[in-house]
């Protein structure tokens, strides 16, 4: 059978999402590096976006469409469970980070640090305080969700946590998020829990190349 070819840049948090599910069921896969709007990933992907996807005749975009096509192609232990019940809470809560935390804590909250755009570069203290308050509803949301299981679905480990870890991950080298992070009573402690896991160790991605000028 072919090998998956995961398109995009490691330091995107989906394409870590779909690297680390590949890891946890232990299925090989090429990391072909690829920037959003390139030319590789705009002939998979109609909006340029990453990660996209390549696995023989295959070809697919959007990173809940990727990983739900490994975990029923590929055997290893089941990120999305079969029941119907236990399938509906995972894609609840890739749906809930997905459209909601993500705008809230990647596009805006993170984004502002990584790529400020400011004239003098610094991130953008409005923008950050702005958001802060929306960020704290959505930790409290989440350290709610995982206090009874330690898991956002069910009682296991599944694509909804995994989904979820890269932004934790990028919002505690922050000061605001990794406060945040710190102060929660159980979110704090099961992204600890989660990043002892092989496939997130194995995944965390390089910081990202010096932008070239001119
Ligand atoms: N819903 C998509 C989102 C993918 C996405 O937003 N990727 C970002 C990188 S983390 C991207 O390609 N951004 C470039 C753009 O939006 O133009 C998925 O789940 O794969």
């Amino acid at each position: 059978m072919a090998k998956i070819e995961i398109i995009g840049v490691p330091q995107s948090n989906y394409v870590w999402v779909v690297r680390m599910a590949c890891e946890e069921k232990g299925v090989p896969y090429d990391l072909v590096p690829a920037r959003p709007h390139s030319a590789e990933v705009e002939a998979v992907h109609p909006l340029g976006k990453i990660p996209a996807m390549r696995h023989g005749e295959v070809a697919l975009c959007e990173s809940k469409a990727i990983t739900t096509y490994i975990d029923r192609t590929f055997g290893g232990p089941k990120l999305i469970p079969e029941d119907a019940r236990g399938a509906a809470a995972v894609e609840q809560w890739v749906s809930l980070v997905n459209t909601a935390v993500d705008p809230c804590m990647v596009r805006t909250y993170l984004l502002n640090y990584f790529f400020p755009k400011t004239a003098d570069g610094k991130p953008d203290r409005a923008v950050i305080d702005g958001v802060l308050p929306t960020m704290q509803k959505q930790i409290d949301l989440l350290d709610e969700a995982v206090a009874g299981s330690g898991h956002l679905a069910g009682n296991g480990f599944t694509l909804a946590d995994i989904n979820l870890m890269p932004i934790l991950y990028y919002i505690q080298r922050f000061p605001e998020g990794s406060r945040m992070l710190q102060a929660t009573k159980n979110l704090s402690a099961c992204y600890a829990r989660h990043s002892e896991r092989p496939s997130f160790k194995a995944t965390i991605p390089p910081p990202p190349p010096a932008r070239r000028e001119g």
